[in-house]
């Protein structure tokens, strides 16, 4: 096993990590910046290296700051977490040459998903079921016509490059395709550094339905069931949960072996992520992500396993300690993300946080890197906490979700706590009879 950890990120996660190499007897490396000195993660860690000013680009995102900082304290492995480096191809492969281990899969594998057209072409080589659509780029507006003819208007336009929502161009009809193909090229060349888009069927009212999956270097896979993610305010997720409201435990099964199979003739190891949409009963592949996800405390309360401590020890070469028929699922588990921001305007809300109190209780988790006093620093992402509840059914997780929510006090600067403290009690979401698009209007109404 490592005898020690840089966990390269910040906030909750870099929190989350900690505490999983303590667990296992790891000493842990917080990097920072100059702008989180003071933040809990450096505080947990035992040691800390200073790897910059706080914009990330000069400092999270600098693989020869996180690198050097490896070196000099000796680290055996590297924890990228979620963001910044973690999917970055280039940097796992450094990690590796420099005689680190990247905890996390290899990195051809995180290349080949970073490519959305090669990563699904590969899903639906393996035989996973993948959108209606273009085999491969769209050379042309000609072509593009005449294939979204054949597969029926209305389509959407992708980038490459691209992923998470951006660069994406809807066509309702025949008139809308050339602009909506060009101005999908010209954005995607901006914003990625790279024109190739591709062509897909635009389903309507999907949900956002994605499969936690988790491999080992020998060749043991095991799904670790769904999330259902389709509450989002522009493809920022807002609130998790498992199981879906919307599938059955055979539909679980029977994807859940589909996506098992694949990532076994893939070589794929560690923890992955695989998304689809999913209407009308039927499952479709959009992306597949190659790390830990904001959103696994979901998963780790319904199985009982602990994702971190396994990804640690996988890629330590050890064996998955389970099988499939050994991952039950149990009861129902909900996360509310809580960001600085105005609960009605979404503007960010960073500054020092002047009261603090976290719910505590049976089936309740809060992963948080906040403290009273801690000033939010205003140059990262907004999200400050995670509430994740469990019960044994959706109605009990909701009952203790109400007061958890009730609890929690975050004085100083304004949280989206009243956002879900809201939501948690509309209808429509109590009933889980909500797709991708639903939250937006929810929130639009509201204002
Ligand atoms: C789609 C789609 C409808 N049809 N693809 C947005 C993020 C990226 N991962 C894929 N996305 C979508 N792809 C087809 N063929 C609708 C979305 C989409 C979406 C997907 C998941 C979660 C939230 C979303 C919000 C808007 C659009």
């Amino acid at each position: 096993m490592f005898e020690k950890v840089l966990i390269a990120n910040r906030g909750e996660i870099a929190l989350r990590i900690h505490r999983a190499c303590h667990e296992l007897g790891i000493q842990t490396v917080a990097v920072h910046s100059t702008a989180d000195a003071e933040a809990m993660h450096v505080r947990l860690a035992d040691e800390s290296v200073c790897i910059g000013p706080p914009p990330a680009r000069d400092s999270y995102l600098n693989p020869a700051a996180i690198l050097s900082a490896a070196t000099i304290t000796g680290a055996d492995a590297i924890h990228p977490g979620y963001g910044f480096l973690s999917e970055n191809a280039d940097f796992a492969a450094m990690v590796e040459e420099h005689g680190f281990v990247f905890i996390g899969p290899s990195p051809d594998h995180i290349r080949m998903m970073g490519d959305k057209i090669i990563a699904k072409q590969t899903a639906a080589k393996f035989g996973i079921p993948v959108v209606p659509g273009s085999d491969g780029p769209v050379a042309d507006a000609a072509t593009g016509l005449t294939l979204a003819r054949r597969i029926g208007f209305p389509v959407l336009i992708k980038a490459t490059a691209g992923g998470g929502g951006r660069g994406m161009k809807v066509a309702k009809d025949e008139t809308e395709l050339a602009g909506a193909l060009s101005m999908a090229k010209s954005e995607a060349a901006a914003a990625f550094g790279n024109d190739q888009v591709y062509l897909e069927k635009y389903l309507a009212h999907p949900r956002h339905i994605e499969i936690q999956v988790f491999a080992d270097a020998h060749g043991n896979v095991v799904h670790l069931g769904e999330r259902d993610c389709s509450l989002q305010r522009k493809h920022q997720k807002v609130l998790e949960e498992s199981p879906s409201p919307a599938l059955n435990a055979e539909q679980r099964t029977q994807i859940g072996a589909t996506v098992c199979r694949a990532m076994q003739e893939l070589g794929y190891r560690n923890a992955g992520t695989v998304e689809f949409l999913y209407e009308d009963g039927k499952f479709y592949f959009i992306e597949m992500n190659t790390r830990l996800q904001v959103e696994h405390p979901v998963t780790e309360m319904v199985t009982g396993l602990d994702i971190v401590r396994e990804q640690i020890r996988v890629a330590a070469g050890n064996t998955l300690p389970f099988r499939q028929e050994h991952v039950r699922f149990h009861g129902h588990a909900i996360e509310c993300r809580i960001n600085a921001e105005d609960p009605e305007t979404f503007r960010p809300s960073p500054g020092r946080i002047t009261s603090y109190h976290a719910p505590g209780g049976l089936g309740v988790r809060v992963d948080s890197a906040l403290y009273s006093g801690y000033a939010v620093p205003p140059h990262y992402d907004s999200m400050v906490a995670k509430l994740i509840v469990h019960g044994t059914s959706r109605n009990e997780c909701l009952m203790r979700l109400r007061r958890s929510l009730d609890e929690y006090v975050i004085g100083g600067i304004e949280t989206t706590l009243p956002l879900h403290r809201r939501l948690i009690r509309e209808p429509a979401f109590i009933d889980g009879a909500y797709d991708i698009h639903w939250l937006e209007k929810f929130v639009g109404l509201a204002r």
